[in-house]
Parts: C-alpha cells; sequence; structure tokens
C-alpha cells in the first residue's frame, strides 16, 4: 500500500524510509506542504487532523505521525504540545536546556510517544501507538537524531541519550514500536 507522508518533519521522513524497507508499506513525501493546525487535545486527533488534511488535499491515502515527550512532573508543558514548548527559543539545543533546567528538583522520568494515523479513505482509518520509557538527563549528549533525542535517557542503555543509540532507536523507539505493529497489521489484512 502506498501512503503520502502528512508531515513536514524531514527526520521523520528519514525514520519512516527505513522503518518501513521491508514492509508492505511504502511512505512518499508529499509533492506539497499543507498547514494544519494542531489544536487537538491528544496526539490521536492531531494525528487524524494531518492525516486528513494530506487525503483531502491529495486524494490519495496518507500517513500521519504525532508524537511528542511527556514529562508527567510537568503537566502543562510538552507532551501534546512538545513542537510548540518555548517557541522563543527556534533551535532544539536552547530547548533542551530549558528542559533541564525545568526539571531541576522534579521526578525525571519521562516517555516519548507516537500514534500513526493511517487513513485510506473516510470508511478507513487505522491509528497505531507505540512508546519509549526512561528519564531526562543532566546534559545534553549525543549528536544523532532530532529534537529532544540528546535529553533523553531511555531506560536500559547504560544512561546513553537516544541520540547516542540511534541504531537501538531505529528498532525500539516510539515510532519503531507503532510501525512494527503498523506493518504486521498491514502484512495480515
Ligand atoms: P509534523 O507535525 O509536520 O509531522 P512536527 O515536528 O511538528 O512535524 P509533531 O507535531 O508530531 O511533529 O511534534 C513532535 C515534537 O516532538 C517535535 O518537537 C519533535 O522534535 C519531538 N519529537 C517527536 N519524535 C521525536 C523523536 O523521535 N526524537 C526527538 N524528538 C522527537
Amino acid at each position: 500500500m502506498e501512503f503520502i507522508l502528512a508531515s513536514s518533519n524531514p527526520h521523520k521522513a528519514d525514520e519512516f524510509n527505513d522503518l518501513f524497507k521491508d514492509a508492505p508499506i511504502s511512505v512518499n513525501p508529499a509533492s506539497k506542504k499543507i498547514d494544519v493546525i494542531e489544536d487537538g487535545n491528544t496526539f490521536n486527533e492531531n494525528a487524524f487532523k494531518k492525516a486528513k488534511a494530506y487525503y483531502d488535499e491529495f486524494k490519495s491515502p496518507a500517513l500521519a505521525d504525532d508524537s511528542g515527550l511527556v514529562v508527567p512532573s510537568l503537566p502543562d508543558i510538552l507532551g501534546v504540545h512538545s513542537a510548540r514548548f518555548s517557541p522563543e527559543l527556534p533551535d532544539y539545543k536552547d530547548k533542551n536546556l530549558k528542559l533541564i533546567e525545568l526539571i531541576d528538583g522534579k521526578d525525571r522520568a519521562a516517555y516519548f510517544v507516537c500514534y500513526l494515523c493511517f487513513y485510506i479513505n473516510p470508511q478507513e482509518v487505522y491509528f497505531f501507538e507505540g512508546r519509549v520509557h526512561g528519564q531526562i538527563g543532566n546534559e545534553l549528549q549525543g549528536e544523532d537524531g532530532f529534537g529532544y533525542d540528546p535529553v533523553f535517557l531511555p531506560d536500559g542503555q547504560d544512561g546513553k541519550s537516544l541520540a547516542q543509540v540511534i541504531e537501538w532507536k531505529m528498532t525500539n523507539s516510539h515510532r519503531a514500536k507503532a510501525s512494527i505493529a503498523a506493518s504486521n497489521f498491514f502484512s495480515n489484512r
């Protein structure tokens, strides 16, 4: 099955190319970016909005990803609003430093979550979810990955950040888990 990727984040596109390389799903970039207002209260809602907007524009099946970093001890920031955290700091290095400052003295537990919405047509829409648990680090670590990867230390990885275990990320991340669930579903459909 072919899907248009309803995302303007090139890092997600790179990860999907890898994640779906042996799957019965092929994900292609859209020929133009569609602006979608992500004002939903949940990851699911925003993923649905993005996928539907691209389906409506291109009249072909679309895949959207809504993801983010959830930090339960900072309930009013990040989470479903992760892409809009500290808009005055456009550079993710500065956003990550700000997060380290805000979490000082609080519980550092956190998780990444990814919701995928496969919008085949208005009668056929599928969602898949994936999570990866860990902690917020004390400093930025690693150069690979994107977004909040340098500040997130996944459980079981000896204190390394996601930006330092990029091979592991490709099979164990929130996006990897949701993508594996989707691949299994579409393989057996
Ligand atoms: P699209 O909506 O166009 O797909 P986006 O980057 O705005 O792109 P989201 O609305 O889903 O995507 O926001 C996701 C936020 O969470 C954004 O700030 C990302 O940098 C961050 N994020 C998501 N997955 C991540 C990952 O695997 N590693 C690090 N940060 C991630």
